[in-house]
């Protein structure tokens, strides 16, 4: 069986993405439901060392970032599109203006809602993120939050001439992308209702976004995901971009981590694909046998071990 699983925890936004994505292409799903802190000893056994959320699986094929999730289901499953507007280049482009915007809330979070984390939280967040300085970040506070009003107000002009979704009649990537942000302000943080009040656009267009719901679900323990990763057989072509910057060859050693705003951890492996656009990685696991593991490129640094 080589259907889809979810490793995740709701609560996440980048987990919202994918969600929304099965919701948009109604796509049957598996869920196992991974820890909100470290240890997490399935995912990372399955991953080789990235703990972040939300990770994708299929077989033995593992899939990281909301990015690559993206990808991968759009090239699977191609109807209904996630870029109705054929903007595909500039759509993916956004990805980053999504992380900019979820810094904002991020920061705006740690400075409301961080004093009454409990103590293991508070670590656990404070050495994922550790470009932040947790003990000063209130000194910014006021600034963050007009971040976060500044990258609503782009959605409020986008939405004033009355259309449904941001590039039109249709839902896409990137109302995908746009919509976790205040949908977790809005969860996590009840100042935000007044924040967002004047942004009379934005209430209808969430509610059409969440109302794409996220496919059919079915709730699997990690172990059942573990063993089809055990039994899958993923792809060990190789194929490395003859221009790569990097020059690296094909089974190279190397070590694959974000290079963007969070420690969320370092997979080791030999390279199997390089494109500019996406990185896969064997593992050779001492339990699951062989598990290649999908990166994106934007965002993601590749080292030679
Ligand atoms: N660029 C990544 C970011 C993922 C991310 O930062 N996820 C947060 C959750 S919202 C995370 O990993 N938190 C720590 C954790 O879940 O262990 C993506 O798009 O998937």
């Amino acid at each position: 069986m080589t259907g889809l699983i979810l490793h995740h925890y709701d609560a996440s936004p980048f987990t919202q993405k994918a969600l929304r994505m099965f919701g948009l292409k109604q796509l049957a799903w598996r869920s196992v439901e991974t820890p909100m802190i470290m240890p997490k000893p399935d995912l990372t056994r399955l991953t080789g060392g990235y703990r972040g959320t939300p990770v994708l699986q299929s077989g033995a094929d593992v899939y990281i970032d909301t990015q690559l999730i993206a990808r991968e289901l759009e090239r699977r499953h191609p109807r209904p599109t996630l870029f109705p507007a054929d903007n595909r280049g500039l759509d993916y482009a956004l990805v980053k203006w999504g992380d900019d915007f979820f810094q904002a809330g991020l920061e705006m979070a740690i400075n409301l809602v961080g004093p009454s984390w409990d103590n293991a939280f508070a670590a656990d967040r404070e050495a994922l993120f550790d470009h932040l300085s947790f003990a000063r970040i209130s000194e910014d506070a006021s600034h963050a939050i007009t971040q976060l009003r500044a990258h609503c107000a782009l959605l409020e002009d986008q939405l004033a001439d009355g259309r449904a979704f941001l590039s039109g009649d249709e839902p896409g990537l990137v109302d995908i992308q746009a919509f976790s942000v205040p949908w977790f302000a809005r969860a996590a943080m009840p100042v935000t209702e007044k924040l967002l009040a004047r942004f009379d656009s934005l209430p209808p267009w969430e509610a059409r976004v969440a109302a794409l719901g996220e496919g059919i679900r079915t709730d699997i323990t990690a172990a059942v995901a573990l063993a089809e990763a055990r039994l899958g057989q993923p792809d060990l072509s190789t194929n490395i971009d003859a221009d790569d910057p990097l020059g690296l060859q094909p089974l190279a050693k190397v070590a694959v981590e974000p290079a963007d705003f969070s420690r969320r951890g370092v997979v080791e492996g030999e390279l199997l694909r390089l494109t500019p656009l996406t990185i896969a990685v064997l593992r050779r696991d001492s339990e699951l046998g062989d598990i290649v593991v999908h990166f994106p490129r934007l965002g993601y640094r590749v080292s030679p071990l």
